[in-house]
């Protein structure tokens, strides 16, 4: 893997090895999400019976990502994160922050205080579309008569029915609004009273302890397995892209290389894959950057089938065609240099073929696919657009000429 590859995922890398030693040790992680200020840090405060993490009535106090153990289980631990939960204000960073923490969870607890508006619908449904379970905790029911709970609820699961269990549906009152009472005092005097309630979570605790003692282990497993997956699929993907954009300079390199070379001694265009050195070291260093290394024989031997194939598409004519569009692009002042600079503008050209259709014959794991070389040669020669890349060959052919003299 190439190191740039490498130094980008190192975090990626980091964070799935803490996965497997969590796996290993058994612990396993359940965070919550959900908009500032529906009662997150309230929750999980009244679950674990402590106030550990910081509780505001101002928007948002919770800022950063903070764990807490709650229970054993089996031989590992079962641990609460805070997250600074999802805003529609101050967004990017902090609702970054919840992403990650839920994507690396082994179970969401998504709290939510009233219907779900839509970018908590949309959450919701990227949360359950990595596959983490979610509980989904309607939060502060103190707030809500019996109808009009009835009616959220009913409301919730219907949104929800795609990606939460009815029953993994429950309601909560984490830290609810005093009570406020009328009391007859011994003068016969109504006193008004402040009552404290206790939190209303036993809904949430006892389900979410179902969950864990059923499939906590398994859902460890399966969250560390998704993530592994996932960064495995990123890996391939940037390296699919690293080795394609450094085989396209490579391929340039060589093209003007094999151009400047023909332009200073021209040679027959019927010739021209016998001056094939050039492209047999290209396709060795093409090779070697895809990770299947060939020799000089190899080389020399998929060049021949591509030269095979490239006359065979475009026939004898294929060369003059090319040589009259490169004299059609001018000298630029090099008149001296006309057939020579054309020339070197074919030379360039078919290296260029020969290193694209290579790179796509390694990019395959050394295959040509079920239509064969022809079809990839075709779909090589279509894509270019021939005129443009000429005209580039000539002014870099020039360049490197104008810099030698
Ligand atoms: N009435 C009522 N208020 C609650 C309840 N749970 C939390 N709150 C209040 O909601 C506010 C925000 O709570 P907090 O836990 O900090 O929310 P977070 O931003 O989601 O972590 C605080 O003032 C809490 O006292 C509840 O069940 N009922
Ligand atoms: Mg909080």
């Amino acid at each position: 893997m190439p190191e740039s590859v490498r130094l980008d995922l190192a975090s990626d890398y980091a964070q799935l090895e803490s996965m497997l030693d969590k796996l290993n040790e058994g612990h396993i992680h359940v965070a919550v999400l959900g908009r500032v200020g529906v009662g997150k840090s309230s929750l999980l405060n009244a679950l674990l019976g402590a106030e550990k993490f910081a509780v505001s009535p101002l928007h948002g106090e919770t800022r950063e990502t903070e764990m807490a153990g709650w229970r054993e289980l089996g031989e590992g631990g079962v641990y609460f994160i805070d997250t600074p939960g999802l805003d529609e204000v101050d967004g990017e960073s902090r609702e970054k922050l919840a992403r990650d923490a839920a994507a690396r969870a082994d179970l969401v607890l998504f709290v939510v205080d009233a219907d779900l508006t839509a970018g908590e619908f949309e959450m919701l449904r990227s949360v359950a579309d990595r596959h983490t379970p979610v509980l989904l905790v309607l939060n502060k029911a103190d707030r809500y008569t019996d109808a009009e709970r009835g009616a959220l609820l009913g409301s919730i699961r219907e949104r929800a029915v795609a990606h939460v269990r009815t029953e993994d549906i429950v309601v909560a009152a984490a830290d609810p609004a005093p009570e406020r009472i009328l009391r007859v005092g011994a003068d016969g005097v109504e006193h008004e009273e402040m009552r404290p309630r206790e939190p209303q979570v036993e809904a949430v605790r006892d389900r979410l302890w179902i969950i864990l003692e059923a499939e906590g282990k398994s859902l460890a497993a399966l969250n560390a397995s998704v993530f592994a997956g996932d960064l495995s699929d990123e890996i391939a993907a940037r390296l699919i892209e690293t080795r394609r954009s450094l085989g396209e300079k490579v391929i340039r390199t060589y093209s003007v290389a094999k151009g400047v070379a023909v332009a200073l001694n021209p040679v027959p265009v019927a010739d021209l894959f016998a001056v094939a050195m050039i492209d047999v070291s290209l396709v060795i260093h093409l090779s070697r950057i895809y990770g299947l290394p060939l020799g000089r024989a190899e080389a020399g031997s998929l060049i021949g089938t591509i030269a095979t194939q490239m006359v065979a598409i475009m026939g004898t004519v294929w060369a003059i065609h090319v040589v009259s569009s490169a004299l059609k692009l001018g000298t630029g002042g090099l008149s001296v240099a006309v057939t020579a600079g054309a020339q070197g503008a074919v030379a360039y050209y078919s290296t260029y073929v020969v290193g694209r259709v290579a790179q796509q014959y390694l990019a395959q794991g050394m295959a040509w696919g079920p239509d064969g070389p022809k079809a990839v040669v075709r779909s090589i020669l279509d894509g270019i657009d021939r005129e443009s890349l000429l005209g580039q060959a000539g002014d870099e052919i020039r360049a490197r000429l104008r810099s030698k003299a």
